[in-house]
């Protein structure tokens, strides 16, 4: 798969591209996080049910991602960046900054980014990268004194901006995606517009995704070792 002068690539990413960086994936580790599903902390429920919990585990989130490098696959994708200027879009499920830490200068976070956080009220997101573990010193918004939340996009609630993601891929010529099982939507059905536009669809990873049979192309392996092979 080669990219012409004229492409216009839109880029998909998920938990696998930052697998290799150390960064747990939410099928890889069986979807659990210290016995709880994924699906279970990641809810508005869960916040109303117990917002101690769910500070722990972006804490938990917060300190791997602070530990981790990037990886040869956000290497590679900031370099292809470099290469195409704005005929390259990168949206991005995961939460983590390894991609800007690769060099990425554009990155749309679909699901929020971990450090950030916003007020339940205010809702203006923050840069925040402290760790709440005392369920009894959770965050208060300094403006109005209601509860601060991490600015991450839940189970149940809308995605960041799919305005600008829909408009992106209207216009795309080839929609790349890497790393990510096609499990969760709006982002899994973004391979079905681009199918119905006629447009090349490829996946990179090491397993087929579960909307496999609407890519034109799967370059099956890690995305360290394929993305490279892009530039
Ligand atoms: C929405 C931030 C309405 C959180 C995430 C019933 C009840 C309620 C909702 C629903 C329901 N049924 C369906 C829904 C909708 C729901 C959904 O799809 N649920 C699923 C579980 C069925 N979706 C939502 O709720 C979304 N919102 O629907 O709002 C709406 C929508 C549109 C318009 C108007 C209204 C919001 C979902 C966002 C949730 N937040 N992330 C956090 O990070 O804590 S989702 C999270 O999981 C990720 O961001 C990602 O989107 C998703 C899946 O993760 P992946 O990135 O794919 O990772 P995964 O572990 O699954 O796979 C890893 C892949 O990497 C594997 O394929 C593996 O092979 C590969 N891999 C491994 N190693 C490597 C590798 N690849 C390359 N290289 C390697 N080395
Ligand atoms: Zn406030």
């Amino acid at each position: 798969m080669r990219f012409e002068a004229e492409d216009r690539v839109f880029v998909l990413t998920g938990a696998g591209v930052s697998a290799a960086s150390g960064l747990a994936t939410f099928r890889g580790s069986g979807g659990l996080w210290n016995g709880h599903r994924v699906e279970d902390v990641a809810t508005p429920e869960a916040w109303e049910a117990d917002p101690g919990l769910v500070w722990r585990f972006y804490s938990m989130r917060r300190r791997d991602a602070l530990a981790a490098q990037p990886n040869a696959a956000h290497v590679a994708l900031a370099e292809l960046e470099k290469q195409m200027g704005d005929r390259f879009y990168l949206c991005t499920q995961n939460v983590d900054d390894l991609h800007e830490r690769a060099g990425s200068e554009r990155v749309h976070h679909m699901h929020g980014t971990l450090f950030e956080s916003r007020c339940v009220w205010c809702e203006k997101p923050f840069a925040d990268r402290a760790f709440y573990e005392d369920g009894a010193a959770l965050p208060v918004c300094a403006e109005c004194g209601r509860a601060v939340r991490p600015h991450i996009v839940w189970f149940g609630e809308v995605p960041l901006d799919l305005n600008s993601i829909f408009r992106e891929l209207e216009r795309a010529t080839v929609l790349l995606v890497a790393g990510t099982s096609g499990s969760v939507y709006p982002a899994a059905g973004f391979v079905d517009v681009a199918h119905r536009r006629g447009i090349e669809t490829i996946y990179v990873g090491p397993e087929e995704p579960l909307n496999a049979r609407a890519f034109s192309e799967i370059l099956l392996g890690p995305a360290t070792e394929v993305l490279p092979t892009l530039l």
